[in-house]
């Protein structure tokens, strides 16, 4: 496998430099010997772990040490993780360190735009061009563009009037943000404003919760991890590992009861067990078709609903936090006190469905039933989740059609990886890929693992091209939403559904059981790539 390298011209173009980039450009090019080059918009590596800086930042699912790398055990030894549910701190420091461990820097162009991506037929190679105006050509363009990347903001009337400090959660600033005294507004209550609310409210003189959607949220339970708990992980290293990929990222095997073979006391004596362990264990532990069989999963909802009651004790502000949509088909969140902060008096909730906001003055938010004066104002209202990272990037494929044109209606693409008319062009955690419902780190890997597969099959066979095919897309796109069919995920309205944002499509965005979604990818290379087409190499003739 030749490495060309001329300064401007590589055979991989990485953009981003996240877990999926960083773990790209170590894979290609220390593994296969290719040249690389990554770009990533940010002064450092991280990615999501760079730009959501959010007080109270941490890890959402199972976390230490799974939530990281497995390709590399002498990592897997050396890194000491701290608690449970990992600080963002320590997941940025943790990739730092995987950068610098890898040398990994010296490939990585910081604080550079891609503002063109252009496939040319001639010559079956990726032009991409920065803000700067520099060029760089390159065989294979992978986009690890992030799957939470692109902020969603609210275009409520006059909120550009609003005088005050306005940070978005995803896009928090790195010098320290001081609530001292102030009167905070935060708008949102996904995990990015439950994590930070609680925070937020330690210092302010007072938070404003505008609320649109009442969560359910879990206790995270976060506790530091003991030295001899990452021994035992290290050692059974190879075993936890095998776990995970089989076991939809997490290497836990989870509990297989039935409902129907408990009487509800029984039951309901388990939901408290699994309250008090905390971390998603009442979702994905509790009983088999919680999210799947309505009647179950109302039993939970219920018992979540009437765990916040219990928890807040202002009657009014309790029922306004009622989540009224099936359990854990919104991203589940878990918190550090979240309910509890309604307790405290500089806390009070707006619930927006109720009382609209109307418009933003210079120093207040104007709702139909009153004025709440803020001189701060916090976005947690999410993010164009996983399609928009890559319609941000627009990609000009064959024909000079951009994906912004392809994607207007449906985000057509093949194993959640591939585009056809993009040949050559590899999404890491794209739309239609498992992403956020598998660990992300080890998902990259392995998605990665199979890019490797695409390259060999192609020098092996001296083709130039590897492109998906509509027919392939539209098996896929059957083939996904089918599996979220089955689940109560696609009744609610939520980012997984493109629903966050609107005019968005609305599709189902992963792929639900990333066990056999890898499968499936080793099963097509094997096959010899069962839905794609090849082209002879140009360069070869
Ligand atoms: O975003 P979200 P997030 N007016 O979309 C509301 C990951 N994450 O940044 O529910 C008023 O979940 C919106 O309301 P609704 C994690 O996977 C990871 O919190 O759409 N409100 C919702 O309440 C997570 O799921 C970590 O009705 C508006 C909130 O804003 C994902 O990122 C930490 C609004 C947005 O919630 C996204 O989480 C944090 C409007 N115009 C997040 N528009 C870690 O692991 C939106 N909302 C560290």
């Amino acid at each position: 496998m030749a490495s060309e390298h001329s300064g401007t011209h590589f055979d991989a173009i990485i953009i981003g430099s996240g877990f999926g980039g960083l773990y790209a450009l170590h894979h290609l090019r220390d593994k296969m010997g290719l040249s690389v080059r990554a770009f990533d918009g940010a002064a450092g590596v991280g990615g999501t772990w760079w730009y959501n800086r959010y007080p109270g930042a941490r890890v959402d699912a199972p976390s230490s040490p799974f939530y990281a790398y497995t390709f590399s055990k002498e990592l897997v030894d050396e890194w000491e993780w701290k608690e449970t549910q990992t600080a963002q701190g320590d997941v940025l420091a943790y990739l730092e360190h995987v950068a610098d461990r890898f040398d990994l820097l010296k490939d990585i162009q910081f604080e550079t735009w891609i503002s063109d991506a252009r496939y040319d037929e001639a010559s079956q190679m990726w032009t991409i061009e920065t803000e700067q105006g520099e060029r760089a050509t390159a065989r294979f363009l992978i986009c690890a563009v992030g799957a939470l990347f692109v902020a969603n903001m609210p275009d409520y009337p006059g909120i550009e009037d609003f005088a005050g400090e306005c940070h978005h959660t995803g896009r928090w600033p790195h010098d320290p943000v001081s609530f001292e005294g102030k009167h905070v507004g935060v708008i949102g209550t996904g995990s990015s404003g439950i994590q930070s609310i609680p925070q937020i409210a330690k210092t302010a003189a007072h938070v404003t919760v505008f609320q649109r959607t009442p969560q359910y949220s879990l206790p995270a339970r976060n506790r530091p991890i003991a030295p001899e708990e990452l021994a035992g992980y290290r050692e059974d290293w190879d075993d936890l590992r095998m776990s995970m990929c089989k076991r939809g990222g997490w290497p836990f095997k989870t509990n297989r009861r039935r409902a129907s073979d408990y009487t509800p006391e029984d039951r309901h004596a388990i939901y408290e067990e699994l309250w008090e362990t905390g971390g998603i264990h009442l979702a994905i532990n509790s009983f088999v078709g919680v999210l799947v069989d309505e009647d179950l999963n109302e039993e939970v909802g219920e018992f979540v609903r009437n765990k916040i009651r219990a928890i807040v004790q202002d009657p009014e502000t309790s029922r306004k936090l009622m989540p009224d949509y099936h359990f854990g088909t919104k991203r589940l969140i878990l918190d550090n006190g979240y309910f509890e902060t309604y307790n405290r008096d500089n806390v009070s909730l707006v619930d927006l469905r109720e009382d609209p906001i109307q418009e933003f003055t210079s120093s207040s938010v104007r709702t139909k039933h009153g004025e709440h004066p803020i001189d701060m104002l916090v976005l947690a209202t999410g993010f164009d989740a996983v399609s928009g990272s890559m319609l941000k990037l627009n990609p000009k494929g064959r024909g000079g059609v951009s994906l912004q044109d392809k994607w207007s209606t449906r985000f057509d693409n093949y194993l959640g990886m591939t585009i056809a008319g993009y040949p050559n062009l590899f999404m890491i955690h794209g739309p239609g890929s498992p992403g956020v419902f598998f660990t992300m780190p080890l998902g990259a890997e392995r998605q990665t693992a199979w890019i490797e597969s695409c390259i060999r099959h192609l020098d092996a066979e001296g083709l130039g091209v590897i492109e998906t095919t509509q027919a392939a897309e539209a098996d896929w796109d059957h083939e996904i939403n089918s599996i979220a069919d089955h689940t109560l995920y696609p009744r609610t309205n939520s980012w997984y559904m493109g629903a966050n944002v609107p005019g968005k499509p609305r599709q189902f965005l992963g792929h639900l059981r990333g066990s056999q979604y890898f499968d499936r990818l080793t099963e097509v290379a094997e096959n010899g790539f069962d839905g794609f087409v090849f082209e002879k190499s140009t360069s070869a003739d």
